[in-house]
């Protein structure tokens, strides 16, 4: 079913929808490229939620360039996602390409949003459009894993990052631990936050490293200037502190981006008055051990964000692990050895057996300056 051509224009499709992976949060990333005999006439990716789409881009252009005029006959458009089909903040783009006279559609992947979900497809082939779907379905749908998965689950995707020496310590026995790893790793830290709706973290490794848990422009190197710095997004800070602990001391609550604190008890009214406007608390239910019960925790976060990120110590990693919210792992490894009195990376329970233990798969190795960053899918 698939040319040469069409698997080269949906690659270029991908590659320009990876072009909003820092922006178009709570939006899914998404491409699109418009042909003539052949020939890319049009392209195009969504930047930004609340503007245009993919293909209200590619399509202006192909107008552009086949003389303004709106019919644009002999035509295939290729979209990583289906087409939406409703009015969200703007019109449906299967409108667009049927008013456009649109000859064929290829897509990658449906759009899982419960408000498209196949319509978007539906309404192209009543309007008589050729509409194949699935072409490179497996690479679209991962430019998108946070989107694709709460939109079918209601879940958001969970990443768990750690940063280790070879012996699996991530600090020494008195906390230190700037720096395990080199500058490398550490910019591709910012980035990795860049992308993610939230970071979630617990109390104590807010009191311990007093961290400010943001993306530093001035850190992300090119992709600062590449995106224009205005463009990119605070991802939530999420503190988990079921005690109520944290006062606004904390370094964290003196930058201007937004907070949210996950508290099993309320805090004195005399704190509350002293949180900046971008501090917001909700009360959730502790589980067994007295801390936040990671169920409502996902559940709360799932309403608005696709993807999470965990910054978080051995406990609280260990738990999204065991409890199995994690889909991935990222681990940056430092070529150093901090000795067995240092703070382990991730606390699981004392399995007997090796058909009890996580079960994790490699999926990216790659070197970051003298480090080695590991992505690891895990699977429940
Ligand atoms: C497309 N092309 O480029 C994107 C789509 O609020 P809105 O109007 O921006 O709609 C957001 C929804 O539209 C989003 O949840 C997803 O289902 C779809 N995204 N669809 O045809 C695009 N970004
Ligand atoms: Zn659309």
């Amino acid at each position: 079913m698939w040319s040469i051509k069409d698997t080269e224009c949906m690659s270029r499709a991908i590659k320009l929808a990876r072009k909003g992976l820092y922006t178009t949060r709570p939006n899914p990333c998404v491409g699109c490229v418009v042909t003539r005999d052949d020939k890319i006439i049009g392209e195009g990716f969504h930047i930004k939620a609340g503007g245009p789409h993919a293909e209200v881009h590619a399509l202006a252009m192909a107008v552009e360039h086949v003389g303004g005029t709106d019919k644009l006959s002999n035509t295939t458009a290729y979209v990583t996602l289906e087409p939406c089909s409703h009015y969200g903040r703007t019109p449906p783009c299967a409108e667009a390409l049927i008013k456009h006279g649109i000859t064929r559609v290829v897509v990658a992947v449906e759009d899982p949003n419960p408000q498209v979900s196949g319509r978007g497809i539906k309404m192209l082939r009543e309007a008589g459009i050729q509409v194949d779907v699935g072409l490179l379905k497996e690479e679209a749908s991962q430019i998108n894993p946070g989107f694709m998965k709460r939109m079918q689950s209601s879940l958001p995707w969970v990443t768990v990052k750690m940063a280790a020496s070879l012996d699996g310590k991530t600090a020494l026995s008195n906390g230190v631990s700037k720096w395990i790893t080199g500058p490398e790793s550490r910019r591709d830290v910012q980035r990795l936050r860049a992308r993610h709706c939230a970071l979630v973290t617990g109390v104590e490794t807010v009191l311990i490293d007093d961290p400010s848990l943001n993306v530093r422009h001035d850190e992300l190197g090119y992709l600062a200037d590449e995106l224009g710095c205005d463009e990119l997004h605070q991802p939530l800070r999420v503190i988990l502190d079921s005690k109520a602990r944290l006062t606004s001391t904390a370094k964290l609550f003196s930058i201007e981006s937004p907070i949210l604190l996950v508290s099993c008890l309320d805090y004195s009214l005399a704190e509350q008055d002293l949180w900046p406007e971008y501090v917001s608390h909700i009360r959730l239910d502790s589980d067994a051990n007295g801390r936040v019960a990671l169920a409502e925790l996902f559940a709360y976060l799932g309403q608005s964000c696709n993807a999470v990120l965990i910054e978080a110590g051995a406990t609280l990693a260990g738990s999204v692990i065991t409890e199995k919210y994690a889909d991935e792992m990222i681990l940056y490894q430092a070529m150093k050895i901090l000795g067995s009195a240092g703070r382990n990376l991730i606390s699981l329970p004392d399995y007997s057996t090796m058909a009890a233990i996580p079960s994790i798969e490699l999926i990216d190795e790659r070197k970051l300056g003298d480090d080695t960053r590991l992505t690891l899918k895990i699977r429940s």
